[in-house]
């Protein structure tokens, strides 16, 4: 069978069997696609200097609410999942096995299992997701040892990592060994990941030239393939089908709270479907004509609209333009059962055959927020203020006081992206008519 891992060499203690499947201004933009450039050239010290640049720049528009409608803020009640902060026994696994050849899927590379574990609470229908290659493998400890440390020992949910090439055995073994829950290991599938058959390949290849100088990743033809997979197939690959809710999880990226309630059972609780931690501006450059194909979809189909949705987060003049407010999907805790509904599925497919994931360099991110933004009510989207985060080269840490001490933060309220000039989160909380954080004026200036 292709596409099938042999199995790793067993670690000790461990037996594993392979289950035989396997507008503003483009200046904003820029700037945001600088910082980025930055880290990964030079790490942390080029990141610094650049966001000193950024923070130089006076013309920053200001994403107040005062553009929104003016009515008292409210306050949104939650409920917390009656296991909170209640931390399981930790047993020693007992080790079992999925049963071989139980699941032919050539896409499913290999799958541990613990269902000794895996019985001692109840728990949601969730699993932590990363899309992630072999030689990130030393970012991937480090992000994976620290959501298990803040959250996920706690809980014990699976953890499935996808990749367009097969794992290696060193990091299988690797995931493995630090996971609570069950490592599942998968392919993506080669039709989730090329050019479509209708895109001009050449017209794609002419593109990408053009934006080579201007835009971070924009010479690059995998970085489309990764947010077209993270836009419309993720969810479809078959190590997902059997999960709704999902948290996915970027190599480098790490969380600076405790999480010491289940975060999936909260979504579920409280009919939340689409949750974030920082959300900011995207680079016109990359989204040229998606809000264009989006009011085109919508004007096909205006059933899709929800009725209290979050339009006047992501537009000025109430539709007519996209103000590139979005969330930052590195981090996401969702519910899929949203991306495979009827009008999110309609909708890709609309904004596929256009074949601006090729020609322009459209981001999961829009896609997802413009998406979460129009198709969901209000109340079902979620700012996780109390989960302290950073994907480099931005932060965001809860500035209340009392929020870090309950989470045992280990992030600074003066380093929250929250309040910088390029962030989306007040025009956000003002839309949702959330009020603002004592003091929030205080971050606001660089
Ligand atoms: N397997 C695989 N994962 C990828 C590829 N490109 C990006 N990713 C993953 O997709 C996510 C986003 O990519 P990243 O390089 O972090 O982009 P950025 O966050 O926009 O700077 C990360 O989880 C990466 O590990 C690829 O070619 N193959
Ligand atoms: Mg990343």
């Amino acid at each position: 069978m292709h596409n099938v891992h042999e199995a790793p060499n067993p670690p000790q203690k461990k037996t594993q069997k392979v289950v035989n499947t396997h507008n503003i201004n483009g200046d904003f933009g820029k700037s945001i696609d600088e910082l980025k450039k930055g880290h990964l050239e030079e790490e942390e010290a080029k990141a610094k200097e650049l966001e000193e640049q950024y923070q130089n720049r006076g013309e920053a528009q200001a994403v107040s609410g005062s553009e929104t409608e003016d009515e008292e803020p409210s306050h949104t009640e939650i409920i917390l999942p009656s296991n909170s902060a209640t931390p399981f026994v930790m047993k020693a696994p007992s080790l079992m096995h999925s049963s071989p050849g139980s699941n032919p899927d050539p896409n499913i590379q290999i799958a541990f299992d613990y269902p000794a574990l895996r019985q001692q609470t109840e728990r949601a229908n969730a699993t932590l997701v990363s899309l992630v290659r072999n030689k990130e493998l030393k970012q991937m400890v480090r992000t994976v040892k620290n959501y298990e440390d803040r959250f996920n020992h706690k809980f014990r949910y699976d953890w499935v990592f996808l990749n367009d090439e097969p794992f290696d055995d060193d990091f299988i073994e690797t995931m493995t060994n630090l996971v609570s829950g069950k490592a599942k290991f998968g392919l993506v599938p080669k039709e989730h990941w090329s050019v479509p058959s209708w895109v001009d390949k050449e017209k794609a290849d002419k593109a990408r030239k053009a934006m080579a100088e201007q835009v971070i990743y924009g010479d690059s033809e995998s970085y489309r393939h990764m947010c077209r997979f993270n836009s419309g197939f993720f969810f479809h690959h078959p190590l997902m089908q059997e999960y709704r809710y999902y948290w996915r999880v970027e190599p480098e990226t790490a969380i600076h709270c405790d999480v010491n309630y289940d975060i999936f059972q909260f979504m579920q609780t409280n009919n939340k479907t689409y949750g974030f931690t920082i959300t900011l501006l995207e680079n016109p450059l990359t989204v040229a004509s998606l809000w264009q194909e989006t009011k085109a979809y919508t004007k096909a189909h205006p059933e899709v609209l929800a009725k209290d949705n979050l339009l006047n987060w992501l537009s000025y003049d109430k539709g007519e333009n996209y103000n590139m407010c979005h969330f930052w999907s590195n981090f996401e805790v969702a519910d899929m059962d949203f991306w495979r509904s009827e009008a999110y599925q309609k909708y890709f497919d609309h904004l596929d055959k256009s074949g601006g994931f090729f020609y322009e360099r459209w981001g999961d991110a829009p896609v997802h927020s413009i998406a979460a933004a129009l198709f969901l009510p209000k109340s079902e989207v979620h700012f996780f203020n109390d989960i302290g985060y950073t994907h480099p080269p931005f932060t965001h840490c809860p500035i209340d006081g009392d929020t870090r001490k309950e989470g045992k933060c280990s992030c600074l309220a003066e380093e929250t992206f929250d309040w910088k000039p390029c962030s989306c989160l007040g025009r956000y909380l003002d839309v949702q008519r959330i009020k603002r954080p004592h003091d929030w004026e205080n971050y606001s200036d660089w």
